[in-house]
């Protein structure tokens, strides 16, 4: 019995139809999704996946049967039959890939705008003196003199980070953090608390914004779980919003090449039950207090040379009593415990 050829290429339809779709759903390929905003990106992602499956699966496919069905046979010199083009199958294969490429900048205009990507709030330019400037905070304080060189932050309507959802528009965040990216690390400010950090701490289920910024060369703070990637931009501060949910311990790296390091420019982002994010916090806030009493690591400007360089001379077998004796003239000139 010979089966029609309708029959066979439908069954081959189907065939391909749920292969795709299988290997879109199960690829494999993403990690944890610890965001509210992972599964839109996932959807996104995967209908990407499902119909390169299908192309893949047809265009691999008719290869094969081709070079099975259509090869030489043994004894056969006669010349293939001439062909001349095809107007309805090149018709077939434009339409099909516009409707493709249609569809799916809809789709990831729709995921964009979900996620926050056009809330106009996010659009402005806040300027680069907001950033992680809590007295007490040395580290992430501005070199001297630079503040010059920022050039004077200007209201410009550009589209910068992801900003609140649509029905999240003109609510504040539940917890707003300055995000610093620097030649070769992350530092982390609390605005509320003054607690600044080499990691990020966020409780999970509170929407939380980063306001980030970059004190050298463009820097890109990303976080695969989260599927979110923000540039950070010299003399500009842009937005993330977003709202962690899977309780964890996963990477933040640097996916912007700024230097020779790039490649270490790592840290951690902690997703924390909401208790266990304000016992850190409390922690954070006591451990810096007591810095703060014994002036230890607080401001180098009002250390002497001595007590400033002490910490690094330690291993080296010199104390600070004969680092002070190189600058007798510094001692103690600025102590204030
Ligand atoms: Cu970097």
């Amino acid at each position: 019995m010979k089966i029609p050829n309708a029959i066979t290429a439908m069954l081959a339809g189907i065939v391909l139809t749920l292969a795709s779709l299988w290997f879109g759903q199960n690829h494999g390929l993403m990690p944890v999704a610890a965001s509210e905003e992972a599964p839109l990106v996932d959807g996104l992602f995967n209908a990407m996946m499902t119909i390169a499956a299908g192309l893949f699966i047809l265009v691999q496919g008719a290869l094969v049967i081709s070079i099975i069905k259509f090869r030489k046979r043994p004894g056969d010199e006669t010349d293939a039959p001439p062909v001349d083009g095809n107007l309805s199958l090149e018709i077939v294969w434009t339409a099909i890939p516009v409707v493709i490429v249609l569809g799916l900048s809809v789709y990831s205009f729709e995921v964009y705008n979900t996620m926050g990507g056009l809330d106009p709030m996010a659009s402005h330019d806040h300027g680069p003196h907001q950033m992680a400037m809590t007295s007490g905070s040395a580290i992430a304080a501005p070199l001297p003199g630079s503040e010059d060189a920022i050039p004077p932050a200007k209201e410009e309507k550009i589209a910068l980070g992801v900003g609140a959802s649509p029905e999240n528009q003109g609510n504040p965040a539940d917890l707003e953090v300055n995000v610093l990216g620097l030649q070769f690390a992350w530092i982390f400010t609390y605005p509320e608390s003054g607690v600044v950090s080499g990691e990020l701490h966020i409780p999970a289920g509170k929407e939380v914004q980063l306001n980030i910024a970059a004190q050298d060369v463009l820097h890109a703070f990303w976080v695969p779980q989260f599927r979110l990637k923000q540039d950070a931009i010299p003399a500009r501060t842009t937005e993330l919003r977003f709202k962690p949910k899977t309780p964890g311990d996963y990477p933040i790296v640097c996916a912007e090449l700024c230097g020779a390091y790039h490649g270490a420019m790592q840290t951690r982002v902690l997703v924390e039950t909401p208790e266990d994010f304000e016992a850190w916090l409390q922690t954070q806030i006591a451990l810096q207090k007591d810095a703060a009493s014994q002036t230890v690591a607080m401001n180098p400007g009002e250390l002497s040379d001595g007590e400033f360089l002490a910490p690094f001379v330690r291993d080296m077998g010199i104390n600070s009593a004969a680092l002070e004796q190189l600058h007798p003239a510094a001692h103690h000139e600025h102590h204030n415990s």
